[in-house]
C-alpha cells in the first residue's frame, strides 16, 4: 500500500472524513457479486474468459498454481498472500484482452446451507451438472480449447461455511494472539472445504480451470477487508 493510501486510511478508521473512499485515490471501482452484474458486465465477463480459454492463457493460470502447489498451501507459505497476488495479476493479464474486465465474487458465505447455494441463479451461467462428471454445453464449456473439458463432482448437500465462520475466524486469530498466520489459516482451511464441495477440476491443483475458482477466491479475500480498507473498490491493489 502507498504510504499516502496508508495514512488516509488509518484516519478513514478514525472516522475523520466524509468521503469513505477518498484514501483510494480516485483509482476506484466497485467489485461486484456476480449476481449483481449488468448485462453488459455479464458479456465482458464471459467474452474475456472465452478468448483466454482459447488462446491458452487460461491453461497458463493452472498451470502457475499447480507448479506451485507446494509452496502456496500449507504451511511453506502465507496462503492469502500468494493467491491474492494470484488474482490481481490474472485479472491484468485479462485485462490486456478486455480493458473492462474485473473479478466478480460469488458471496456464497451468505447463502451457505447446500438448499441455498445449490439452486443459485449463477449456475445458469457456470453449468450446473445433474450428472457427475463433465459440464457440457454451457458458457464455459471449453473443450475445444487446449484445456478440455470442464470437469466437475459437486457434492450438492455439502453446506459451506458461513459468513459468521469467517468472522469468527478473524475474530479469533485477533483474541487468541495467534495473529494473520492463524487466519490465513483458517481461510485456507474454509476454501478447501469449497473446492472439495465442487470436486473435478475443482478439486486439483489444475483448479484455476474452473471460473469457480476466482469466484469463489476472491469472496474469500473480502473477509480480509478489515484489514485492507480499499479492499472492495480500489482499481491497483488489492482484493
Ligand atoms: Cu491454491
Amino acid at each position: 500500500m502507498k504510504a499516502a493510501t496508508l495514512v488516509a486510511a488509518l484516519a478513514l478508521a478514525g472516522g475523520s472524513t466524509a468521503d469513505p473512499y477518498a484514501h483510494c485515490n480516485g483509482d476506484v471501482v466497485v467489485r461486484k457479486a456476480i449476481q449483481d452484474l449488468s448485462a453488459d458486465e455479464w458479456s465482458v465477463y464471459t467474452s474475456t474468459i472465452q478468448q483466454a480459454m482459447g488462446s491458452g492463457l487460461w491453461q497458463t493460470f493452472a498451470d502457475l498454481h499447480n507448479a506451485q502447489a507446494n509452496y502456496i498451501h500449507g504451511q511453506t507459505s502465507i496462503f492469502l498472500f500468494w493467491h491474492r497476488q494470484f488474482l490481481k495479476w490474472s485479472e491484468q493479464k485479462l485485462q490486456e484482452i478486455e480493458p473492462d474486465f474485473y473479478w466478480p465474487y460469488w458471496p456464497v458465505d451468505r447463502s451457505w446451507a447446500a438448499e441455498q447455494w445449490s439452486n443459485d441463479p449463477v449456475w445458469r451461467i457456470m453449468g450446473k451438472t445433474v450428472d457427475q462428471g463433465f459440464v457440457a454445453r454451457h458458457t464455459f464449456n471449453h473443450a475445444d480449447s487446449t484445456t478440455g473439458p470442464l470437469l466437475r463432482a459437486v457434492d450438492w448437500t455439502s453446506d459451506l461455511p458461513s459468513s459468521q465462520q469467517y468472522a469468527a475466524a478473524y475474530a479469533n486469530a485477533i483474541t487468541s494472539g495467534e495473529g494473520f498466520r492463524s487466519y490465513s489459516d483458517t481461510v485456507q482451511a474454509f476454501h478447501g472445504w469449497f473446492h472439495v464441495t465442487m470436486g473435478g477440476d475443482m478439486s486439483t491443483m489444475e483448479s484455476p480451470l474452473d471460473p469457480l475458482f476466482f469466484l469463489h477466491h476472491v469472496r474469500s479475500f473480502l473477509h480480509w477487508c478489515p484489514l485492507l480498507p480499499c479492499c472492495l473498490f480500489v482499481r491497483r491493489f488489492p482484493f
